[in-house]
């Protein structure tokens, strides 16, 4: 027939946030033009950060860009709403790169925050291996691995063993084993004082993911074009 269906980046991205309903999660959205204040400066990038650049960035005017995360809703939920809280933050992101197989200018995150008294590194850890096992399977093991985020300190990516190979090593993983599937840290105070929360009264995580590898994955596509050019022997 012709009726229609829902987007595979659709269905990863409403089954990743209903994962978080259920841990007791509520869900926000926010503007894709967005000003560099909420998308760079409240989240403490510098201003001579080479992701405000031109050459990374779409820019509409002087102060006003594509969002390139979808953490500026985050910051605009925090001036909103006071702790405690926990939200997801799906929506569309822009990034000025040239595209191949695994690049495209547009692409979908999901983003997710938690802020109360004592929120710890370990309730990260928690959140984080009980996502990926109700998403990729109840066996699927995950690891951090420390990094570097403005936005965040400490902070992590986090891997989940391969679900091709299931760690053996593989194309899809790089012989490696592991397949990175987002970033995560603990909020920088610098986020808590811009959003004006009190100093040293909170702390709390978050993370951030790409749909549409995670959807790659599961629909096993090889080309993120795909998921944009909306060529109809694709969607059937
Ligand atoms: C990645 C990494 C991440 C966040 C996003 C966030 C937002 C606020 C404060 C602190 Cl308002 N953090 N978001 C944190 C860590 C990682 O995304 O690789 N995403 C695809």
């Amino acid at each position: 027939t012709d009726l229609g269906s829902l987007h595979p980046l659709t269905v990863v991205l409403e089954e990743i946030c209903d994962i978080f309903y259920g841990l007791g999660f509520s869900r926000d959205e926010g503007p894709e033009v967005e000003l560099d204040y909420y998308n760079f400066t409240a989240l403490n990038f510098p201003d001579e950060h080479p992701a405000r650049d031109i050459q990374d960035t779409f820019y509409v005017s002087d102060k006003v860009c594509l969002r390139t995360q979808t953490s500026p809703v985050q910051v605009r939920t925090m001036e909103r709403v006071k702790p405690p809280l926990a939200y997801v933050f799906p929506g569309r992101v822009y990034r000025n790169e040239s595209s191949d197989a695994s690049h495209s200018c547009e692409f979908f995150q999901v983003e997710g925050l938690c802020v109360d008294h004592d929120v710890s590194l370990a309730d990260l850890r928690e959140i984080v291996a009980l996502f990926v096992r109700a998403f990729f399977g109840e066996a699927r093991r995950t690891r951090f691995r420390p990094h570097y985020f403005p936005f965040t300190e400490p902070s992590v990516e986090v891997d989940m063993v391969c679900v091709k190979c299931g760690g053996r090593g593989c194309g899809v993983c790089g012989q490696t084993g592991w397949l990175e599937i987002m970033g995560a840290g603990m909020v920088h105070p610098r986020v808590f004082a811009a959003v004006g929360y009190p100093p040293d009264a909170y702390t709390g995580y978050a993370f951030g993911m790409g749909i549409d590898r995670i959807a790659m994955l599961r629909y096993e596509i090889d080309d993120i074009r795909l998921l944009y050019e909306n060529d109809l022997r694709f969607l059937d």
